[in-house]
């Protein structure tokens, strides 16, 4: 596996290189790096690399020119080569990235600085354009160097044989076991009985274990890649009761005021599906209750017939778990009665979310939405779905928070609020395991 690194501070490679497994690859031939200087690559006798960008704006930017010339004198010909532009715009580098960049011959990695690079380069040059992490480096030779030292850990031979790359790779997408070595006690932390037992298969089981408990913990995304087994999976079940993220959610359907679709105001009927629908969904994904905002007696009344239908009397025998998800639905003649029961359970007035299908301003994103719920500690957040056109304009201004709407790539978005309300729900709450 070749690096070659196109910089205009080849000096920067000199030191990571220069020692440790790295070296003693480079030593074996398993891999070789060359840097090149891009000035090396200008006419002028300035040697300049950059310019002001067109149409102003500050900072400068890397010229097209050196560039090119350098991508077309380094770039292996006919070999399995590679161009790689490190930038903060480029696809997120992971495990699997490094992966399949193992597999090239030749790898030429173009380290930016100063506020970028010409745009033709990208069009005329790059193959792949690869970011480290939503942040701003002074330069991408920092990327080039992670990039670089990772890809090397997957080229054959290059970790020796007691190690694979896939042992200790995010190849199973979990986070690594607890690992410990001599003494056994260290400042009264002794090491784990079983890591002493010599009992390989035990050992094996606590290990894995242990990578599913700190996956799950610390990054649970990780396991929706991961290959699990039936062990794996009952392991993690009884994580899930054990170390459920804490966070107190309710949920509102509004029957008033909302719209129709003249855009007056208009109070709703009872729709026995959405009720239905929306209690199952709230109980799957851990709502503690679910009011119905109905301020029709007339229509209080007919809920109330079908909800004690299905949680009093022959209900429960009938279909336990329907019964289970009713029970929580309660009706309330406002808005503003809910918010006051939450306040009256939870001591504290809850945040409320409100959701639309129109675009908002300021509307807030579902992965910030849960951040904050899943990290609130338990304070409380009453989710408030509209019925018939949406939530009145007086409900919207109320809220602290307004979700983005729930759109495909079709610019149709007339969902059922049953089905919007389970699509937003999974987003907020859902467990990918
Ligand atoms: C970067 C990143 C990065 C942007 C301006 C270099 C800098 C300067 N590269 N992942 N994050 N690059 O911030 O790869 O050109």
């Amino acid at each position: 596996m070749k690096f070659d690194i196109l910089t205009i501070f080849p000096e920067f490679f000199e030191s990571p290189f220069s020692f440790g497994i790295f070296k003693k690859a480079l030593d074996r031939n398993i891999v070789e790096l060359s840097t090149h200087d891009i000035r090396d690559y200008t006419e002028d006798k300035h040697r300049t690399v950059d310019d002001a960008p067109y149409g102003g704006g500050g900072g400068m930017l890397m010229k097209p020119e050196p560039i090119g010339r350098a991508v077309e004198q380094i770039r292996q010909e006919g070999s399995n080569s590679l161009v790689i532009l490190t930038s903060p715009g480029g696809e997120l580098f992971s495990d699997e990235t490094a992966r399949e960049l193992a597999g090239y011959d030749q790898l030429v990695i173009v380290c930016g600085r100063y506020e970028g690079i010409d745009e033709r380069v990208r069009e005329l040059y790059v193959d792949r354009e690869i970011s480290i992490g939503d942040y701003v480096l002074s330069g991408g030779e920092y990327a080039a160097s992670v990039i670089v030292d990772s890809v090397a850990r997957f080229v054959p031979g290059y970790l020796g044989n007691e190690l694979s790359p896939e042992r200790d790779s995010f190849k199973e997408s979990l986070l690594e076991h607890p690992q410990y070595t001599r003494p056994e006690n260290y400042k009264g932390l002794t090491v784990p009985e079983v890591l002493l037992s010599g009992n390989h298969e035990e050992i094996r089981g606590w290990r894995r274990r242990e990578s599913l408990k700190r996956t799950y913990l610390e990054r649970p995304e990780l396991l929706d890649r991961a290959g699990l087994s039936l062990d794996d999976i009952t392991a993690i079940d009884d994580l899930k009761k054990s170390a459920r993220p804490i966070f107190k959610a309710y949920i509102a359907l509004v029957h008033y005021p909302v719209y129709n679709n003249r855009l007056t105001i208009i109070t709703t009927a009872f729709t026995n599906l959405d009720v239905h629908d929306i209690a199952r969904a709230g109980k799957t994904y851990g709502i503690e209750k679910f009011y119905l905002v109905q301020p029709n007696p007339e229509q209080q009344r007919l809920a109330e017939r079908v909800l004690r239908h299905w949680t009093e009397g022959e209900g429960p025998a009938l279909n336990k778990s329907r019964a289970e998800a009713l029970e929580f639905v309660v009706i309330k003649d406002s808005l503003g009665e809910a918010v006051k029961d939450i306040e009256r359970i939870e001591g504290k007035a809850p945040r409320v979310v409100v959701t639309d299908a129109r675009p908002r301003e300021n509307a807030i994103g579902y992965s910030e939405m849960r951040e904050k719920m899943m990290r609130s500690g338990g304070d409380p957040f009453l989710l408030v779905f509209g019925t018939g056109w949406g939530l009145s304009e007086e409900i919207m201004e109320k809220a602290d928070y307004t979700l983005k709407p729930v759109n495909g790539y079709t610019g149709y978005n007339h969902l059922s609020v049953r089905s919007a309300a389970a699509i937003i729900l999974d987003r907020l709450f859902s467990c990918t395991i």
